[in-house]
């Protein structure tokens, strides 16, 4: 009996404790929708700031809660992916895990890289897209 209710105040107390007021609570982690825009790699700050990072996306359950939200405040995110380094090959910046060995959901032409200038990832109501990196845009925080 003793151990129903401590296992039952630990559940009560991690749910309550799951993430910081304005954070929501997806699959253990925490997400950040900002409501200020930055440059991608103002986002990046702000997000270390946190204690957290540009929301890298592993899989299409996660990129699926991320997409809800998205189209429900209809804004422009940036997340974690960047191919900053190495044009063509895109990673997650926190990580530094390559897109070619996790998950990826280009809409349509993309990546395009318009103009040899889009170099970090936008998620929109279209979807995900190479985005120039200076643009100031929402962005969204993931903490584990
Ligand atoms: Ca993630
Ligand atoms: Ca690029
Ligand atoms: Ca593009």
């Amino acid at each position: 009996m003793k151990s129903i209710v401590v296992l039952a105040f630990f559940i009560t107390f991690q749910s309550i404790l799951a993430c910081d007021d304005g954070w929501l609570s997806y699959n253990g982690h925490c997400y950040l929708f900002s409501h200020d825009i930055q440059s991608w790699i103002g986002s990046e700050g702000v997000c270390f700031h946190f204690g957290a990072y540009l929301a890298e996306i592993d899989d299409n359950a996660e990129d699926m809660f991320l997409q809800n939200f998205v189209n429900m405040f209809a804004k422009t995110y940036w997340v974690g992916g960047t191919d900053l380094s190495n044009e063509g090959d895109w990673i997650w910046a926190n990580s530094k895990k390559h897109f070619s060995r996790t998950y990826d959901r280009w809409q349509g032409n993309e990546p395009n890289n318009k103009h040899g200038l889009e170099n970090c990832l936008m998620l929109g109501s279209f979807g995900w897209n190479d985005s120039t990196c200076p643009s100031q845009v929402n962005y969204i925080c993931e903490k584990n």
